[in-house]
Parts: structure tokens; sequence; C-alpha cells
């Protein structure tokens, strides 16, 4: 039922906006390692609540076609020097956001804004002959409309996935263009995530902008990974666009491997293959070994570091390269707590992932939505297993067709971006959704979709348990079609008293997977000490971990853990004057990046579990 209302969606869709709204043309593979102009800096923004450059006084959408006028994506400038025309906004005299970046943490009068503002940014570039160029935001949040040189190239839904546009027939000859970004966070029930979610509802242009220039026939996608449980088999293929696309020959190398395969694409554009590839040393936490590959075709050659690995379950093991590992992880959100805002490149990631090593880590649960893909490309580079998640998160509208699309669009995304990353071991569908039969339909879509796309990772979601007295039962529905058992538990913070009750649970899970927690923990504010039973305390959290680590030990088939969470960060749920302040304070390390005694429980812990599986 849901692929005849999908059909159905995408028909209105087509017909009825100027391009489809939510899917978009195949994602240039590895786009941040084309050749690129940043578009990165100051854009000049303009606040506007009431949608002013949007709609006129009667609310209806400003028609360029009827009037010649547009909204404020026309950044118009009167014509006359005596500025007698009525124009009542200028971009160049409105003050600037630093993007990547989002807008709450740069402008005071910002931090609770959701609504609409509008950035813009002019940029030179003259097209050349025999070019293409490709405009590309890594995230906007949550609904954008994006101009260039004042007309529309397309409205796009969903606030941490690519969006991209073949913008070579709109640049303007002369060099000078400008590209207006209409940014809506506004919060909508049928949207993914929906209204209610436990982080900051983080507005604007928060990743990297730039345009990719590629020749006329290039490539836009790649994949290069082993075979799914073969790793002496290299397998994937290389799409081509254009209109040489057809019969192409297709250069594939990793030339410190001694690899140099040419192929031959088909009438589509496609060239797939597998290969033999027993000399690739394989990637691990331990020996996150990358090496360089090259995949060229004609003019266009990618560049891109892969790293080679299996990652399989065998009764309640998970095999990564065919011996069994434990996975020594911990949640984060895309947040520097330091800012506090969303992390805005490379420092800052690289920041939160050294906190993981430190940690012990070997293992990371990007939470709950695709996180940058530089961050895939360091935990590649510094050896951490990913588990990667789509915000289908606590209540969705389960039965709107248009919302499966969405939340579809943006797992098809997320593994485009991560596919080619030996730190993606998991595909993740969601968190702590209410067991029901049309979230079971519409989470089992999205498992097969993800499985259709991609079969060399484990699928699986943060599920929740039911709880009779200390007895918890797993046995959601779900967790029949996924590959490892995960669920979230808050024993000795939103369960079952204080933490010295919690060694007192058992659990019966009714799968034979692999058992992961995705989720426990509790707050402390750090540097507030008192007694184990005193909530917010850091002994609090302390005992807290300490036995639930007692307890978690004790359940079979355990083969890994996030506790909840890396580090302090904002959610406006969070309302207690005192302990919390507008922030989830169940951070192993402050937002002012201390680390709380909790910390160092689970870092004595990792280095027990390090020494038995390593
Ligand atoms: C959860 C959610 C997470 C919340 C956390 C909490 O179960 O998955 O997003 O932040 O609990 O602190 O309540």
């Amino acid at each position: 039922r849901i692929k005849a209302l999908t059909a159905a969606v995408l028909l209105l869709a087509t017909t009825f906006g100027s391009r489809p709204l939510l899917a978009q043309a195949t994602l240039l593979q590895n786009a941040p390692g084309r050749k690129v102009l940043s578009l990165n800096g100051s854009w000049n923004y303009i606040i506007d609540p009431y949608e002013n450059g949007f709609y006129d006084y009667r609310r209806e959408a400003f028609d360029q076609s009827k009037t010649g006028k547009g909204g404020y994506y026309d950044n118009q400038k009167p014509s006359s020097r005596q500025e007698t025309e009525l124009i009542e906004y200028d971009f160049d005299k409105s003050a600037a956001l630093q993007v990547p970046g989002d807008w709450n943490s740069q402008d005071p009068k910002l931090l609770y804004y959701e609504g609409t503002i509008w950035y813009k940014k002019s940029f030179t570039l003259t097209p050349k002959a025999g070019k293409r160029y490709f405009l590309y935001f890594g995230a906007i949040n949550y609904e954008s409309h994006i101009y260039l040189n004042g007309k529309k190239l397309g409205k796009h839904q969903g606030g941490f996935t690519p969006i991209q546009y073949d913008i070579t027939s709109q640049l303007s000859p002369s060099g000078d263009n400008f590209v207006v970004v209409k940014a809506d966070n506004t919060r909508r029930p049928d949207a993914v995530p929906t209204i209610n979610t436990d982080w900051w509802n983080y507005g604007g242009i928060t990743r990297d902008v730039f345009i990719a220039e590629t020749p006329t026939t290039f490539i836009t996608d790649y994949k290069v990974q082993l075979a799914k449980n073969e790793p002496g088999t290299l397998t994937g293929y290389v799409q081509l666009s254009g209109e040489g696309k057809a019969g192409q020959s297709v250069t594939l190398s990793i030339a410190e491997a001694g690899l140099r395969h040419t192929l031959k694409t088909d009438a589509e554009g496609r060239a797939t293959f597998r290969l033999p590839a027993r000399k690739l040393k394989v990637w691990s936490p331990q020996s996150p070994k990358l090496y360089a590959v090259s995949v060229s075709s004609g003019a266009d050659v990618v560049q891109d570091r892969i790293g080679f690995r299996t990652i399989e379950t065998r009764g309640q093991d998970i095999l990564l390269n065919g011996k069994s590992v434990y996975l020594r992880g911990i949640s984060m959100h895309d947040e520097n707590p330091l800012i506090p805002g969303r992390a805005r490149g490379e420092g800052d990631l690289r920041m939160l992932l050294t906190w993981a090593k430190e940690l012990g880590c070997n293992y990371v649960r990007l939470a709950h939505y695709p996180h940058n893909e530089t961050m895939l490309k360091l935990a590649d580079e510094m050896g951490l297993l990913v588990w990667t998640e789509v915000p289908v998160y606590w209540t969705i509208a389960w039965e709107n067709p248009a919302t499966y699309q969405n939340a579809e669009a943006q797992l098809s995304d997320l593994i485009s971006v991560g596919k080619n990353r030996a730190s993606v071991a998991v595909w993740s569908v969601g968190n702590e959704t209410p067991p029901g039969e049309a979230r079971l339909r519409f989470m089992t879509s999205l498992v097969r979709k993800a499985r259709a796309l991609d079969d060399t990772r484990l699928l699986a979601a943060a599920l929740e348990l039911h709880r009779d007295g200390f007895k918890v039962t797993v046995d959601d529905p779900l967790g029949a079609e996924l590959d490892l058992t995960s669920f979230n538990e808050y024993m000795g913070w939103y369960v079952g008293g204080k933490p010295s009750e919690i060694t007192q649970y058992t659990f019966n899970i009714k799968y034979n997977k692999p058992v992961i927690i995705s989720e426990f923990g509790g707050d402390a504010l750090a540097g507030y000490h008192a007694d184990a039973d005193t909530r917010w305390s850091e002994e609090y959290q302390e005992a807290l971990y300490q036995n639930q680590l007692k307890m978690l030990s004790t359940i079979r088939g355990l083969r890994g853990m996030t506790p909840w969470i890396l580090a302090d960060f904002r959610a406006t749920r969070r309302q207690h004057p005192v302990y919390q302040n507008g922030f989830n304070r169940k951070g192993l390390i402050s937002s002012t990046g201390v680390k709380k005694k909790a910390f160092y429980v689970l870092q004595t812990y990792y280095r027990q579990m390090a020494q038995q599986y390593d």
C-alpha cells in the first residue's frame, strides 16, 4: 500500500512543482572531493517571521512571471541613485551570518527563533565551456528554497542531508552571480523529525556550501567496497552522467595495492564490477588502513580514500573481518558544546571524536539524524565504527505517505553519502518509536529500502522495552527485521528509582541477535557534588554508570553499547533553572568541556573490554 501511495505522491509532486519536492537527482559522490569553489563565509541575512519576502499582502506567493517582480530572491536594488523606488529590504546593508553555522548561536535574538531567514551571497564565477557546475549545500535546516540569480532552483525538505542543483545553464556569463536561500526551521507535525525532539532546532545553513565543477560527461556516483561476506572480492559500480555516458571506459585504480582495472559503461552509463582483491589490507579500528582510490573516465577523475572491511552477524556475534568485536561506543549529537551550537567543520568534529577515543571507544552512534560527511571521513581515518541514523524519532505521521517519502529520501541520501566509508557499520531507521501497525509498516519499508540500497552494513533501530517490576522484555516485532537488537533503557533515571536498585533488573530478549544498548544514562551538572542518591550530582551519574555496567553484563549476547551521551547538549525541553538551564546534562563531558566522574567509570570498563576482545 505504501508503494501505491508513494507513487501517487511522486506524481503529485512532479505535476504541481517545477520539480519533485523531495526526490533529487543522484548526489555527486564525494562532492567535497571534486574541484570546488567554496561559498563558505559571510552571508547577508534578513529575519522574516511573516515571510514578507515570499508572500504579498494577500498572502499570495510572489510570481515573477506575472509581475516581473518576485520576492527577496530578486535581491533588488533601486534603479535610480535617488532611491525613490520602494524596496523594503537590502541584503547588502543587512548583517551577516557565518556559513556553515546555525543562526541560533550567532545572534542572541535568534536563540529560540523558528521560522524563515533569507540568506544571500554574491560570488564570481565565469562558466567555462565544456564544464558543468553543481551548487551543493551540506545541509540546511529544515525547508529550503534556493534561488540563483533570481531564478528558483528548487525546494528541499530535511535538515541534515545534502542539497544539490546543476546550475550550469543558470550561471551569468559575466561571472557576477548571487545565490539566495530561504531557510525555514518551522517544526511541522508531518515532517521528519516531527515537532517534538530532545535536541535544539538549530536553523540555517549548517554545513559547507560550494560549487563543484565537472566535465560535461562526468562521474556522478561510485561505490567501491568489499562484497558482503567476501573479503577477497571488491564490488561496486561507477555511474556516469552526461551525453557521452554510454560505452565509455572507466578506470578504477588502487595503486598501492597494484590494482588497476578498465571497465565499460552500459547504455545507462553504468559499469558494475566484481574483482578479486586478495591483497588488500583490511580496515579496522586498531588499524584504520585507507587506500588512495582513483576513479577516472575521459576528462573526469575523482580521488577518494577508502578502507575495506567486512561486517556481519553470526548468532549473537558481530564479526568484523571475520573476528568477533565488542562495540565500545558513545552516542553523540552534531553539536559542539563549547559554542554551543552545531559543529561547524573539521576542527569541531575532530574534537568530538578525539574525546570518544580518549574514552576508549572503537565505535560511535551519530544520533539522531545524518551527520556531516566530514565526520564519516574522520571516523574512517581515526578508526571508529559508526552507527548512522535518520530522524524517524519518537512520534511520526506514520499514516502519511508524504512523510514516508520524506523519510525514505533522507535514508537514501544518508546511504549515498556514507556508502564508501569503512567506518559506517550500521544504518539505523529510527529511535524510540512507539509500536503499532502503521509504524511497523513504515519502518519495515525503510529497512527493506536500506537493504536494497546497500547490503554490506547492519540494519538497526533504537527500540524501546517494556517492564513489569524488575523484569524487562524486548519483543518489538520490528526487531525481527533487524540485524541487531538495540534498545534504549533508562533504569536509574526515568525508570526504577535509585542507581543502587539497577542491578535487580533481568532481561528477556526475544531475538537471538547481537545486543547493543543504544542508550542509557542520567543527568549530572558538572561540579555539583553530593551523595550517590542525589539526582543531578556527578556521584549519582557515576553510581548509575557503575550499576548499569554490572546489570548489562548479565545480558546474554551483549556486544556493545552507546551510552547517552558524549557531551551535554542544548535541548529546549530541559527547563530546570539550576541543573539544566536549557541543556540535557547526560553528557560525560560538560558544556565547558569538563569530564565528569562517570566518564572515568566508562573509560575503565572500556579498557577491560578492549583487553578481552582486541
Ligand atoms: C532518549 C532519546 C534521546 C534523549 C534521551 C534523554 O531516549 O533517544 O534523544 O535525549 O532519551 O535524555 O531523555
